[in-house]
């Protein structure tokens, strides 16, 4: 087996302070950093959005942060504008290691956002990591970061159904917790085989 570290959106703006803080986002940090020496290869990714992006409530008139719409592909959730390409937001916080092998950018696209590293949200569109790991022989993925129950969950289970062993290390993870996201990402996971440690 050869096995991969996949470090989710460890991002300042998903941190306590951040435009979309995630409680306790910073304290998983130092144990994400500490574990990539354990991995035959550590991949990072970043949410990367561009001014304007779809995903944010004010490129919506009359709509505030944490309201649901209804787009081509499906539900979404209008977040605040957070990590914009190129500002401090969307840089990795600062004690994360980045001496990884790839970085992963996702969420470019305006007219679509993209939670999972594998697929945007119209589960169709591909990112392209599905064929770095598999032309590296990558078949064992450990998963962590943020948030657990939007980003991580996402590329958790698509990993899954494309066939990847996955674990998700929990205690290297927190959640947003919206809208009983927690427990339905906990249980969507777990129906596609992701192992929760
Ligand atoms: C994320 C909401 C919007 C995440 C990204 O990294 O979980 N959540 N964009
Ligand atoms: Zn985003």
């Amino acid at each position: 087996m050869t096995k991969a570290l996949i470090v989710i959106d460890v991002q300042n703006d998903f941190c306590p302070g951040g435009a979309l803080a995630v409680a306790g986002g910073d304290e998983i940090v130092g144990g994400i950093s500490a574990l990539m020496a354990d991995f035959d290869a550590v991949i990072l990714t970043q949410d990367w959005h561009p001014a304007g992006h779809l995903s944010f409530a004010s490129s919506h008139d009359g709509q505030d942060p944490m309201s649901v719409i209804q787009m081509p592909y499906g539900p979404q959730v209008l977040w605040p504008d957070h990590c914009i390409q190129g500002s401090d937001g969307a840089a990795f916080h600062k004690d994360l290691r980045t001496d990884g092998d790839l970085i992963i950018r996702k969420g470019f696209n305006t007219t679509i956002d993209s939670y999972s590293a594998f697929f945007e949200n119209d589960h169709t569109t591909p990112t392209g990591l599905e064929g770095y790991l598999r032309t590296r022989g990558i078949d064992e993925l450990t998963m962590v970061g943020l948030a657990f129950d939007f980003c991580v969950n996402y590329s958790a289970v698509d990993a899954a159904k494309l066939g990847f062993k996955v674990t998700v290390r929990e205690e290297l993870c927190r959640a947003i917790d919206f809208d009983g996201s927690f427990s339905a990402a906990r249980a969507g996971m777990t129906d596609v085989g992701v192992t929760l440690v």
